[in-house]
């Protein structure tokens, strides 16, 4: 496949955050080996003038989602701390919009679009298709890509710049977002 980027394609990272990699609070294995793609996108939408966002899981102290407060994670990416933090190598360009999701304490967020201003900030650019990859396919790639689905966007999901937690689960999030109408994309389909 053969696509070009231009300025109202949108690159959406979602949570390449350090406590997401080897090491952090909550490791997606090789969860580092999509920071030099996702740097790749980076330069290729920043020279195509398109927009960029990094959603970022952005968790109270208290939150549901950690197993001591009754839910299913160890806690990570509490609001603030290093872990939290996106990862070091990631080439962020100063015009990124960041995104928080997950920022309350009683409600979890899996996809970049719940409880944010994403949508909205695509609809002001007038962005028609969006680009998705990041951390974790099998929970927040996998919510972002169905939601973006369901908003009525176009959308690519960068299989070469995101990772799973596990083999199943990345396996059924494949199968999810293609069935549901997004496209598998990887650099070598980026026209330049
Ligand atoms: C995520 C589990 C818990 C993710 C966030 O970013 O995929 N996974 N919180
Ligand atoms: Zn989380």
């Amino acid at each position: 496949m053969r696509v070009k980027i231009t300025s109202k394609d949108g690159l959406i990272l979602v949570d390449i955050q350090k406590d997401f990699l080897p090491g952090g609070a909550l490791p997606v294995p090789e969860g580092n080996k999509v920071i030099e793609p996702a740097n790749r996108y980076i330069e290729i939408f920043t020279k195509a003038k398109a927009p960029i966002f990094a959603t970022r899981d952005w968790h109270p102290e208290n939150h549901i989602s950690f197993k001591e407060n009754g839910g299913i994670w160890p806690k990570h990416c509490v609001q603030n701390t290093e872990g939290a933090r996106f990862a070091d190598n990631l080439k962020l360009p100063p015009e990124v919009f960041i995104i928080n999701k997950g920022d309350r304490a009683e409600f979890d967020a899996y996809s970049g679009f719940q409880g944010t201003i994403l949508e909205n900030l695509l609809r002001e650019r007038g962005v028609k298709r969006i680009f998705v990859g990041g951390l974790a396919t099998d929970y927040c790639v996998l919510n972002t890509v169905l939601g973006g689905l369901n908003l009525g966007f176009q959308v690519f999901w960068l299989s070469d710049a995101s990772k799973g937690i596990t083999p199943e689960g990345e396996q059924r999030a494949r199968n999810l977002m293609l069935n549901g109408g997004a496209i598998e994309l990887t650099l070598s389909d980026l026209e330049f």
